[in-house]
């Protein structure tokens, strides 16, 4: 086996806060975070030191880290992490983002009553238990409740996925109640954005179901906490730790008040200026006249029955709720009414896709039949190549007999009349200056290359940026492969200029991503103007390592839509012949 800078990294932090709430010497904790931090910033591979044994060279790696990572080496296991996972159950960990409570104390409250979760902490604080505890007391808990609440309140957001899970549960057990008219999930969820904060249900109904609807809202089994309810709103927060308000407002204010928690806030102050231009006035409740002075004219409203009707009377086509950022949607709507915004139903084929061949759990077959069942034309198989050997990245003689497979799997789909077909793709890693992980004998008889960065994402914006041109440039390179490497809510992307990049890849007509992954999300949305002002091409890609995850895909066209992508700039969205001429770059 061998590891990344990175994974290394993190496995050495992970005992350190293990440590901490073992209650292990301080110094023992410093030492272990030191030493990943360092080996974060590390120029070199890591592999080198541990193949050269002299990891004691790296400034801030002992002795005994230093045989912690040879062992991992060796047996793909870190004894110190596993000594230290068996005294501490992994849900503790949560437990030091809790201010006011020390790796001591949560040690202590762990062992002494039992405990691990932070749903199982409140209720400790609240029946009393922790402040009995010997040097804890109620002054404490106090202290220790407040920032729960306070870390509750102003939680970090969720990932689309994870938001997705929740609000499509909720939203089912409400959508068939009685007196239910419509309902919507509004709010950053309905837009699409990468990270939701809370998750906003709209509902409309007459006044009398109001009630009903509400007990059964606030006593669903995700339920944890009622967080408020009052005459048209209710908010909870569910047991993943993520709060929904379901508003529920009259039929006939339903599509203003949708538009309006639609938002985003940017996109509705463009709105309302837009109404006041046209002398009127727009708001949760409507769409009403201007009156002499200027003020909203609530006897006088203007009828509407949709959201699109709205757009309308603001001279707007209708806006899709991808695009309410404020950017630059208002001129595209004033003029048109679609530019064939990439819809799920374009999706062609699924491009990047491992197999068992490096770090998958499907064989090529499976991968591919599992893409048939979906409706898909064809398949572009990208393993790991040769230097993300912990990834099982393939050697120059697998790959031949990967190519082998594949023509073969090829030959049988055409023998059996099917419309599908397989690319010989290979995910290869972008070293360290830029260059891709084979000689170009081998590289020349791929269908196509994804170049993708898997090892020191974190070198100095300049050099990072020569690495990418580098990749970019060489003429294999047919897509970039999540061009950051960022993990959404948990680790930040390479520094790097994407306006540059974007422009670039389009100059090189190569298509950067985006990983389709809802870890990932990778090109950002936000560089689709950019995008767009350069022609640059993308690929929506679901990085799948199992059939299911082929079914990311969605993820990924909803960012792709946020990032003003036409069906004519997503190379999936073509025919496999078109695919292939992409690939072979002859247009
Ligand atoms: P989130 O929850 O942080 O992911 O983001 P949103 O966009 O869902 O924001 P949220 O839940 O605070 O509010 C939902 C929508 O309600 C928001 O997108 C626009 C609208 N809204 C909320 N507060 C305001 C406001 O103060 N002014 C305006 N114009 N709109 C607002
Ligand atoms: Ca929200
Ligand atoms: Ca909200
Ligand atoms: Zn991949």
């Amino acid at each position: 086996m061998s590891y990344t800078n990175d994974q290394i990294a993190e496995l050495l932090r992970e005992v350190s806060q293990l440590m901490q709430l073992a209650g292990e010497n301080r110094f023992k904790v410093i030492a272990f975070d030191k030493a990943a931090q360092t080996i974060e910033g590390l120029q070199e591979n890591i592999d080198e030191y541990i193949q050269n044994k002299n990891l004691t060279d790296i400034k801030g790696v002992g002795k005994s880290i230093a045989e912690d990572i040879y062992a991992l080496e060796e047996t793909g296991k870190m004894p110190v992490l596993e000594t230290f996972k068996e005294k501490v159950p992994e849900g503790l960990i949560e437990w030091l983002n809790i201010s006011g409570l020390g790796p001591k104390n949560a040690y202590k409250i762990h062992k002494e009553l039992g405990i691990s979760t932070i749903e199982e902490l409140k209720e400790k604080i609240n029946d009393g238990s922790v402040a009995g505890l010997s040097g804890l007391g109620q002054k404490s808990a106090d202290k220790i409740k407040k920032s729960i609440e306070w870390m509750e309140k102003f939680d970090e957001r969720c990932r689309l996925d994870q938001a997705q899970e929740i609000a499509s549960v909720i939203f089912e057990s409400l959508k068939n109640l009685e007196g239910v008219q419509q309902i919507e999930v509004a709010g950053s969820y309905r837009r699409g954005l990468e990270t939701i904060g809370d998750i906003d249900i709209l509902i409309a109904a007459e006044e009398k179901y109001i009630e009903d609807l509400f007990d059964v809202f606030v006593s669903h089994d995700r339920v944890t906490d009622v967080l408020g309810r009052g005459d048209t709103k209710s908010s909870v927060r569910t047991k993943e730790g993520r709060q929904v308000d379901l508003r529920i407002v009259a039929p006939k204010e339903f599509p203003a008040a949708l538009m309006y928690f639609t938002g985003s806030k940017e996109h509705n102050i463009v709105l309302r200026q837009r109404a006041r231009d046209r002398g009127m006035s727009l708001n949760e409740y409507g769409l009403f006249k201007l009156n002499s002075e200027g003020d909203t004219n609530f006897d006088e409203p203007v009828e509407f029955s949709s959201e699109t009707d709205i757009y309308k009377k603001l001279e707007l086509y209708f806006v899709p709720p991808e695009l309410r950022e404020d950017r630059g949607e208002f001129e595209i709507y004033e003029e048109q009414q679609d530019f064939d915004l990439i819809k799920d139903e374009d999706i062609r084929g699924v491009i990047h896709a491992h197999s068992t061949w490096s770090d998958g759990k499907y064989s090529i077959k499976e991968m591919a039949e599992a893409c048939m069942e979906r409706g898909y034309e064809y398949l572009g198989i990208t393993d790991h190549s040769k230097t993300a050997a912990y990834a099982g990245g393939l050697s120059v003689d697998e790959i031949r007999q990967q190519w082998d497979e594949v023509d073969r799997l090829n030959e049988e789909f055409k023998k059996d009349g099917k419309n599908f077909v397989i690319f010989k793709g290979i995910e290869s890693d972008i070293l360290a200056d830029g260059s891709l992980d084979y000689e170009d004998e081998i590289l020349k008889g791929f269908d196509f290359v994804i170049a993708s960065v898997h090892q020191s994402l974190n070198m100095p914006r300049e050099q990072m940026m020569d690495r990418m041109r580098n990749a970019i440039k060489n003429p294999y390179t047919r897509i970039l492969g999540h061009p950051t490497g960022r993990l959404l809510l948990k680790r930040n992307g390479s520094d790097l200029d994407l306006n540059e990049l974007v422009t670039l890849a389009a100059e090189h007509n190569t298509a950067i991503e985006i990983n389709a992954n809802p870890r990932r999300l990778d090109l950002d949305w936000r560089f689709g103007n950019k995008a767009r002002e350069v022609d640059m091409m993308t690929s929506i890609n679901p990085d799948a390592h199992t059939t299911e995850g082929i079914d990311d895909i969605p993820f990924g066209v909803r960012i792709a839509r946020k990032g003003k992508y036409g069906k004519d700039r997503v190379l999936n969205a073509k025919s496999a012949d078109e695919v292939r001429k992409f690939f072979k770059r002859s247009e």
